[in-house]
């Protein structure tokens, strides 16, 4: 049996959904109420002791790690392949997907924390807030939320990764001006990682990423919407408001 549990078709939970999507696997749905702090209950820190999703569950093994996760899926469900057969490309696949897990998602992460889950730290309670950051595993999630209900990030940390976002999406541009896809024209792992960070960063950030400064991230995105797999995605539940969907809490 397949499982995965999963939040909103955003940020990384998206990036397995997409890919169970676009594959056409069945599998079978735990949605975790990350606005309810689900995935820091005991029953759900006892499956991935990190208390973060998306998490996959195959036969009772436990697979962790988003990008790995679609790595693993590709492994074991090889009918519609998304990693290119030539070799050079897979690596270059696999470079791209470490920047977007190193640089771009962490940048995008930062912002939307300071954005929009300040709004919700900063109206807990001081007593409720010490209770919740009590049950966070993660060291590095539970100094986020403290910095979020604190005095925020600084601005020069909010620049840099604004900065990195507008190298990401400069890096997309050049991949994207002579293929379809981000490698070498065939859709693979590379679109997948990628959708989630990138579909509204022209609402975001529309100085970044426009249709003069990025014709061909922009024209890649509309071709990924239109997707069956990314319309499948995207029909999942989706309980946030839209301003939080644009990002990754
Ligand atoms: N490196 C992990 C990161 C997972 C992650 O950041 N998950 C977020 C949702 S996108 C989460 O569970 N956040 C809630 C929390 O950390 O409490 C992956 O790629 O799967």
């Amino acid at each position: 049996m397949l499982e995965l549990y999963h939040a909103e078709p955003v940020a990384n939970s998206m990036k397995v959904l997409l890919c169970l999507k676009e594959k056409k696997i069945d599998f079978v749905s735990h949605y975790v109420d990350l606005m309810r702090f689900e995935q820091h209950e005991p029953a759900f820190v006892a499956i991935n002791p990190n208390g973060q999703v998306p998490v996959l569950v195959h036969d009772g093994a436990v697979i962790t790690e988003s990008t790995v996760i679609n790595e693993y899926l590709d492994d074991v469900f090889p009918a519609i392949p998304f990693r290119p057969a030539n070799m050079v490309d897979r690596a270059h696949m696999r470079v791209w997907n470490k920047f977007v897990d190193d640089v771009y998602t962490p940048a995008l992460s930062m912002i939307g924390w300071h954005t929009l889950v300040r709004r919700i730290a900063v109206n807990i309670e001081k007593g409720k807030l010490a209770e919740l950051l009590a049950r966070i595993p993660l060291k590095e999630q539970r100094d986020k939320w403290a910095t979020v209900a604190g005095d925020s990030f600084t601005e020069e940390q909010l620049a840099d990764s604004k900065r990195k976002l507008g190298i990401s999406v400069q890096k997309m541009e050049a991949m994207l001006k002579n293929s379809d896809y981000l490698i070498g024209n065939q859709f693979s792992l590379a679109d997948l990682n990628t959708y989630s960070n990138t579909a509204s960063l022209d609402r975001l950030f529309p100085d970044l990423m426009n249709p003069t400064a990025t014709p061909c991230v922009i024209a890649w995105v509309e071709r990924m919407n239109a997707r069956p797999g990314v319309q499948a995605a995207l029909a999942m539940p989706n309980k946030v408001p839209d301003a939080l969907r644009v990002f990754g809490a």
